[in-house]
């Protein structure tokens, strides 16, 4: 009796370690390198996150592949840079699909690995064919076309139309007999717009964001129709972490991926009641206040569950900060000694380090606790590394750019990658502790968001462990180095 009941317990445990791992990707919008506690931020307090960080590893050289949302997350999902396309760009809101079904994903990977997967909040990574998205019927080439088992997304951004939430492949709520409305050209109906009727704004625009007014704020692109499907800002963040939750506890019985993409702290930043003035930072700052929030939500979930030992938790964001990227919300007046990038130059938009390097928190049970790794780590190995953690085989072809990475993730590999390249108006590429970024025309700097782009006719060198702020531009005095990177950077070109 004694003996069966050790077996059992032995089958038991056995079980449980082979049990897969969950997955939870948790995606800030615009949050920056600084904007944590557990990153060194003195003016907010992010507690939830800073658990997190407490419990697992914090990066602090860690790299999304783009200064911009949707390159950052076409590269995430899909392990190729966004730069080998030539349209990946910021997508307008009726963007069609850049990721066509049946086309590789992250997503698709773990469904191999027979996991169910979800993605709740921000897509902009377009939909539907080549027309764009069927707002009033089935909405083709979405999430569940790639690899997903379930999706409840805002289709663009927060600041751009139709402000309607996409459940699997409809818009939700929906009234047939008001069917949605979109054009990014012309005004189409008859709904005010910020350009025409500015009285009518609770949230004024500083630059762009002037056209269709939806709930008092000025959005990007026109709309009219599905009145009944329109979100409200301030309930976004509490509408998708409930989705989360309940995604979580369906799944608590078998393997699942989450990727949980917030909207904040995108604008326009809108803070539920709970939120709002609590940062005294404005309401950036009551944003990440809210996304800390949603974190703890989560964590709260798993651990209610019991699945907080068997999952791994990763925090990142898609791009760096910018404090005005359109909308008047008091950010600016109240910022005060916070600084949202840490210091490092540029900001969201720039080929600086501010642009990409973002927080990388990794919680997994075998992760040593309350450590910081220095190694290089970029977004683009994350459907290769998922596919380590889950044993999968996957098409190395369409994901070439991707590497298994998971002892760096993991925390026993202190080095990392070789080297690491990111997309701006240019492009940059850090190898060791050197930076090079390519000569580019575009501007130098943007005096709407006021952020130093990064774009020079001239070559661009600095020494990341000596001028970690990129001051000293370096690509005159060494020119080995110089010829180094740019011959690097050119071969990594040539790849198909
Ligand atoms: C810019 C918008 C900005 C933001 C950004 C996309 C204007 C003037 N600016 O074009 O507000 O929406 O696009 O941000 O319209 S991202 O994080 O999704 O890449
Ligand atoms: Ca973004």
């Amino acid at each position: 009796m004694k003996y069966r009941f050790l077996i059992l317990l032995l089958i038991l445990t056995t079980e449980s370690f082979a049990q897969k791992p969950n997955v939870i990707l948790i995606y800030a919008d615009d949050l920056g390198y600084g904007d944590l506690s557990c990153y060194g931020a003195k003016a907010i307090k992010t507690p939830n996150i800073d658990k997190l960080a407490k419990q697992g590893m914090k990066f602090n050289r860690a790299y999304s592949t783009s200064a911009t949302c949707t390159p950052s997350r076409y590269s995430l999902l899909t392990g190729r840079y966004a730069f080998r396309r030539n349209d990946t760009g910021i997508a307008p809101g009726n963007a069609s699909a850049l990721i066509k079904g049946g086309q590789q994903s992250v997503a698709s990977v773990f469904g191999k690995a027979g996991y169910q997967s979800a993605v709740v909040g921000k897509w902009h990574l377009g939909l539907g064919g080549a027309e764009g998205p069927n707002w009033n019927g089935k909405i083709t080439n979405g999430p569940l076309d790639i690899g997903f088992n379930y999706a409840f997304l805002i289709p663009a951004t927060g600041d751009r139309v139709p402000c309607v939430y996409v459940e699997n492949d409809r818009v939700i709520n929906l009234d047939p007999k008001d069917p949605i409305q979109v054009n990014y050209v012309n005004k189409i109906g008859n709904w005010p717009t910020g350009k025409e009727n500015p009285e009518l704004l609770r949230m004024k625009h500083s630059h762009g964001h002037d056209n269709t007014i939806i709930d008092g704020v000025g959005r990007i692109g026109y709309m009219t129709g599905g009145t009944s499907a329109l979100w409200k800002d301030e309930d976004i963040a509490q509408r998708i972490t409930d989705k989360a939750k309940e995604f979580i506890s369906k799944n608590s019985q078998n393997p699942f991926f989450l990727f949980f993409s917030t909207h904040d702290i995108h604008v326009p930043r809108v803070p539920n009641s709970r939120f709002l003035g609590k940062s005294g930072l404005g309401n950036r700052g009551d944003a990440i206040l809210q996304f800390d929030d949603s974190v703890g939500q989560l964590m709260k979930a798993l651990d209610s569950l019991q699945l907080s030992s068997n999952t791994m938790v990763i925090l990142t964001s898609d791009n760096g900060p910018v404090v005005d990227d359109g909308y008047h919300d008091g950010s600016k007046e109240n910022i005060g000694k916070h600084k949202p990038a840490a210091g490092l130059r540029g900001g969201k938009y720039s080929a600086f380090e501010a642009g990409t390097r973002v927080p990388f928190i990794v919680r997994h049970p075998s992760v040593k606790a309350d450590e910081t790794s220095s190694a290089l780590v970029s977004q683009i190995d994350f459907l290769a590394t998922m596919a380590g953690l889950t044993n999968q085989k996957y098409d190395v072809a369409s994901a070439s750019d991707s590497q298994n990475q998971l002892k760096t993730w993991l925390g026993s590999d202190s080095k990392g990658r070789a080297h690491v390249i990111e997309q701006s108006g240019t492009l940059s590429i850090v190898q060791g502790n050197w930076k090079y970024i390519k000569p580019n025309k575009g501007p130098a700097y943007n005096a709407n968001v006021e952020i130093e782009y990064g774009n020079d006719e001239a070559e661009q060198l600095y020494d990341l462990s000596r001028d970690p702020f990129e001051r000293y531009n370096l690509a005159a005095s060494v020119p080995a180095k110089l010829g180094e990177l740019k011959s690097l950077l050119q071969n990594e070109l040539l790849k198909k």
